[in-house]
């Protein structure tokens, strides 16, 4: 199948495209390089609902669909502690009160995939500062809370496993760790995020890791091994586009490279004519394939 490519607008603003500044020039030139959607933050406290209205409004427009919303997790990005694990019961509780209104958005806007992630505001490498067993405790209780609040609304919320560096080290860093704790908890309305970036440092081979995560994969966030264009790293992208076809995957790709290089328009022009070569490729290769059959 065509897949369908999106941004998530946050990574880009990070390069300049900074789509609250100047929503006309960074939605019209994702348009117009042929992607299919965009990811905004979802920040219900921080962005003023008529300006996020107005700015989603401008992206449907242009034809673009929201497939996701992106939670602010990560100290850089929170600004705060968003820890779905901390032992302190008010912050973990301030978390998932957060969860819950970028829930509440996403039901008043036709269910994009909501993304939660589990991230200390100060990580803490090789060993986290709280055992594990805490950790991992503090972190179901949450999910759990999050997912019956997503199933009473019918919102699909995705865990995006974080690498070593960035969350906590040894808990929820892979994609195979992500699957078990979602299995675990056996919510519909509760799966995977797989980032192509996280996944290259903590999973084995990624096609064999998507493979594992099956139908429980809800999104997917697009980067090579360096968390720059897919192409310019080293990940075998036609092997991930065969896994993802073979586990039935009809969601969207949204790049997340970070910081964006050379500049965001390159970058976001670059990712996806790489992509849509390699799935032309394909395409003439399963093509060729079926007439050498038919006249054998
Ligand atoms: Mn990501």
């Amino acid at each position: 199948m065509a897949r369908k490519y999106s941004v998530v607008l946050v990574a880009m603003s990070i390069g300049g495209g900074d789509v609250w500044k100047d929503p006309d020039l960074v939605l019209e030139t994702i348009a117009g390089l042929g992607y299919d959607g965009v990811d905004f933050d979802s920040e219900p406290d921080r962005i003023d609902p008529r300006r996020f209205e107005e700015v989603t409004k401008v992206a449907e427009s242009l034809g673009l669909k929201i497939p996701a919303l992106v939670g602010a997790w990560g100290g850089w990005h929170a600004g705060e502690d968003r820890d779905l694990a901390a032992a302190d019961e008010a912050v973990r509780a301030h978390a998932v009160t957060y969860a819950k209104k970028c829930i509440d958005q996403a039901a008043g806007m036709g269910s994009p995939v909501y993304e939660i992630a589990l991230a200390p505001r100060n990580p803490s490498y090789p060993f986290p500062s709280v055992p594990l067993e805490i950790v991992k405790q503090n972190f179901l209780k949450s999910a759990r809370e999050i997912a019956a609040y997503a199933s009473e609304r019918r919102v699909p919320v995705a865990i995006e496993p974080i690498n070593r560096f960035e969350g906590y080290a040894g808990f929820l860093n892979s994609a195979l760790e992500a699957t078990e704790v979602v299995e675990r908890i056996g919510s519909d309305y509760l799966g995977v995020l797989v980032d192509f970036f996280h996944a290259n440092i903590e999973d084995g081979p990624i096609a064999e890791a998507l493979t594992r995560v099956g139908k429980k994969l809800m999104h997917v966030h697009l980067a090579d091994s360096n968390r720059q264009a897919p192409g310019t790293g080293h990940l075998d992208f036609s092997q991930i586009l065969r896994a993802l076809e073979a586990i039935g995957y009809q969601g969207y790709l949204s790049v997340d490279c970070c910081p964006p290089q050379p500049d965001w328009r390159t970058l976001l022009k670059t990712s996806i004519d790489y992509m849509k070569m390699l799935e032309r490729e394909a395409a003439s290769r399963a093509k060729e394939k079926a007439s050498t059959s038919y006249r054998a």
